[in-house]
């Protein structure tokens, strides 16, 4: 029998739809789904890939347990058992703090990973929470709850609508887009570019993204605040022009001041681009008649992150391109709450490096020491949900030892890899094909407002357990109510609770109403579907249970397969802001407190060769290389280095290469272009397998080498944000 399905692909933050044909319950193709309302067809090689990762003989189907050194499998009871007998007791003799947890990339893209894993964090009670944020976009959330009031209050570049796009350390060409939700970047720069719009993109590296672009400038490294400042200091000459926000935001006053050092010819030594050109695009984006500043990664993950976040944003603000279309805007998610209570930093500091708490986390580069370092509150016992810190996290070998150093570690995923080798038991959630999808995170950052829902494509597998399931159960365990216990009722108080409270506020549209009533009316689904009925339901575009007849609910969606368009962005300042003052916070101290050090570094000598990272269409971060059809094809992992600089070591392109910095040394094959700045190599991060004790055979065949072996401990100290760019390195033949 042959059926087709319709699915939103949960592998990156573009959220194509995917058409599904099963044949006698097998995954016959994949391809792109035509009458997606956002994707309209488009897909990237991956996401044709998840009927092989269905079939992978490697993922894991049930749990494992560690003994004598090696993984065998066992039911999910002795799984359980086996944890509630050996995490408890480090719990009751040492208290919650002698938990951590790690929580990675992929919960984001799975309604179990952003509706358990909190739960599961506050039952262990421990401050020692990590996660991929601090490898990634902290820095972003900290600017946005600063300025706007909440870590999620984020704006995102309205692409289809802008005349002018200036884009800083993103390759969505490859990467398919971050903190901007958007199927089909390469079709969507284009339609800028045939509109008669333009696309500037600054990057070390001659991007895809690049060679997309009307202008590329091959910044230096690190070098994106101080330009970002110099561009608000040539704008804010003629003063700042925020429209209809000037009236809705303090701190404007401020800023020339605060950015006085930073103009177009003092920035020159640490971004390397000429005074001239930092002119002209502070002219050009000025005059725009709609523009965007958009920054990702590659301002991110530096030293001045939070300062280079805070900065696209204040760009945007001060040209009056801030929450108009044509420039950053803030989407309306269907499941949005009201934002409320003012984002707090600081509210406690890591045991060892003192590191300030931000969303409640420590910055992940900090892990190691917390289980290394003696003394009270030392990390005795470890989860890791959806993550694999030892290749994704600054100095993995050094986390890799920390790890093997543990008394008790269990991990949840569906891999034998470099960090889940050395867990005591391993809980492997279902292929993602058999679970629902609906986006969360995303259709929150996405450069329109739609909305999809998918269930489950295929059957769960009789041994298989749905991972919210797992996740709940570990979450009963650590509060000390059983292995045994069953957990539902916990769910079921987690939804009431939550219902109780939105009842209860007078600005909620369901306040006042009979929340038995709300409960029943969800409760033909379990788990994750049924809060995602109910966050729809009452959300900003729900039925509010009645009250709203059209409305959206969970079962109008399960009847849109190609999901909902629910129009372009809106404006939606001053209503959405949550900052104590209910103004824009234009000068934040917390992060302008960071500008003195920036304006040091302008007088910083750089080092002669520095490290960036890159990603690859058809590689995942770390996970995906399992995978033959996307593994197969020319080497990945290669340094990128210039002609001139390969040369004066007497390196050839294709020889091999050993690359050195200050925290460790990998050698990998070198891959020699003019298209990356002189003075900059580039590895991509995410390889380095084949280590003893993983199950990877088809990714052990062309293992790569760990890119975080080579990054150290350095941060942004304003965000926690590990500094993966620009690390000085040394490259040697061998
Ligand atoms: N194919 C693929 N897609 C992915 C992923 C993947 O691994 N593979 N990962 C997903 C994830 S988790 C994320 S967060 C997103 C990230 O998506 P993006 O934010 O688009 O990140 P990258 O593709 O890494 O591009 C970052 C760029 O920054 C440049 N860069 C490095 N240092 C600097 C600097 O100091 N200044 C400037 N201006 N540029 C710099 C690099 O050369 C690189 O081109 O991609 C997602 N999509
Ligand atoms: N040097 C350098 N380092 C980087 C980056 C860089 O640009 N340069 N990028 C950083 C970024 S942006 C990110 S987001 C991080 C990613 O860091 P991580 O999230 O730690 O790493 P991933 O490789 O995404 O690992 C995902 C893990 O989740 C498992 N997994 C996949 N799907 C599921 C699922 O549905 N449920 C569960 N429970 N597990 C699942 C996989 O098997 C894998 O073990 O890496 C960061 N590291
Ligand atoms: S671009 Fe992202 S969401 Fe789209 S098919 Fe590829 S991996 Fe999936
Ligand atoms: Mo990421």
């Amino acid at each position: 029998m042959r059926e087709t399905a319709f699915r939103t692909c949960p592998l990156c933050e573009a959220t194509c739809g995917l058409e599904v044909t099963i044949e006698a319950g097998r995954i016959a193709r994949i391809r792109g789904d035509t009458a997606d309302v956002f994707s309209a067809g488009f897909i990237c090689p991956k996401g044709s890939t998840l009927g092989h990762l269905h079939e992978d003989p490697d993922r894991l189907r049930r749990p494992h347990i560690r003994r004598n050194g090696s993984h065998a499998e066992v039911d999910w009871p002795e799984a359980f058992a086996e944890i509630e007998a050996r995490l408890r007791p480090i719990i009751e003799e040492h208290g919650p703090a002698a938990v951590g947890m790690y929580a990675g990339n992929p919960n984001a893209h799975s309604p179990a990973g952003l509706l358990y894993v909190r739960p599961l964090a506050k039952a262990l009670g421990t401050p020692n929470l990590f996660s991929a944020s601090t490898v990634d976009q902290m820095p972003k959330h900290v600017s946005s709850g600063l300025m706007f009031g909440h870590p999620a209050t984020i704006a995102v570049p309205d692409i289809d609508r802008t005349d002018y796009l200036l884009m800083l350390g993103a390759d969505p060409v490859v990467s398919n887009g971050s903190l901007a939700t958007a199927p089909d970047w390469p079709g969507r720069m284009k339609r800028i570019r045939d509109r008669g719009g333009r696309i500037v993109v600054v990057d070390p590296r001659r991007t895809k993204s690049a060679a997309a672009a009307d202008e590329h400038l091959a910044i230096n490294p690190g070098g994106d605040a101080a330009w970002l400042a110099a561009l608000a200091t040539e704008i804010l000459r003629s003063g700042p022009t925020p429209g209809r926000l000037a009236d809705h935001a303090a701190g404007l006053d401020d800023l020339p001041d605060l950015l006085a050092p930073f103009d177009a010819a003092s920035v020159e030594s640490v971004t390397g681009i000429d005074p001239a050109i930092t002119r002209r695009i502070a002219a050009e984006l000025a005059a725009a008649p709609t523009a965007v500043v958009y920054g990702r990664l590659g301002t991110h993950a530096t030293r001045f992150g939070t300062l280079a976040s805070w900065l696209t944003d204040s760009l945007n603000l001060i040209t009056g391109n801030l929450d108009r279309p044509g420039g950053a805007m803030f989407p309306t998610a269907a499941h949005e709450r009201r934002r409320k209570r003012p984002f707090r930093t600081g509210r406690r500091h890591s045991r060892v490096g003192g590191h300030p708490e931000l969303l409640g986390e420590f910055p992940a580069s900090a892990m190691a020491e917390e289980m290394t370092t003696e003394g009270e509150g030392r990390i005795r016992a470890f989860i890791t949900v959806a993550g694999n810190p030892v290749l994704s996290t600054p100095d993995g070998p050094a986390l890799s030892r920390a790890l093997s150093g543990l008394e008790f570690m269990v991990s949840v995923d569906p891999y034998l890899n470099e960090t889940t080798r050395h867990a005591d038991v391993i809980l492997p959630p279902p292929s993602p094909l058999t679970r629902s999808q609906y986006d969360l995170a995303f259709y929150g950052l996405s450069v329109r407002n739609v909305v999809n829902y998918t269930p489950p494509t295929l059957p769960l597998d009789g041994a298989g357990m749905e991972e919210w399931e797992i996740l709940l159960r570990l979450a009963a365990i650590a509060s000390g109510a059983g292995a045994d216990q069953d957990p539902m009722p916990f769910d079921d108080w987690g939804l009431a609770a939550q219902i109780q409270s939105e009842i209860a506020d007078p600005a909620s549209p369901i306040a006042g109403r009979d929340p038995e009533e709300i409960m029943r009316e969800v409760s033909k689904r379990r788990g994750p579907d049924r809060a995602i009925d109910y966050l729809i339901r009452s959300g900003p575009y729900g039925d509010h249970f009645g009250a709203v007849p059209d409305g959206l609910t969970l079962d109008r969606l399960e009847d849109q397969p190609h999901g909902i368009d629910l129009g372009p962005l809106e404006p939606r300042l001053p209503d959405l802001l949550s900052t104590e003052s209910g103004l824009i916070e234009a000068a934040p101290e917390w992060i302008t407190a960071d500008l003195p050090a920036l304006r040091a570094s302008l007088d910083d000598s750089a080092p002669p060769l520095v490290l960036i990272g890159r990603r690859d269409l058809r590689s995942n971060n770390s996970w995906m290389h399992n995978l033959d059809i996307l593994l197969r094809g020319k080497e990945r992992c290669t340094l990128q280095m210039h002609s001139s600089d390969a040369a004066a070591v007497g390196i050839e392109d294709g020889s091999s290469a050993e690359i050195r910095s200050a925290n460790g040394s990998v050698t990998a094959p070198v891959d020699v272009t003019d298209a990356i700045r002189p003075g900059v190599v580039s590895l991509p991060h995410g390889w380095g397998h084949g280590l003893e004790g993983t199950r990877l055979s088809t990714a052990g065949t062309r293992p790569g080498v760990n890119a975080n072996a080579l990054t150290g401990s350095a941060l942004d100290p304003v965000s926690g944000n590990a500094v993966l760019n620009g690390i000085a390195v040394e490259v040697l033949p061998v």
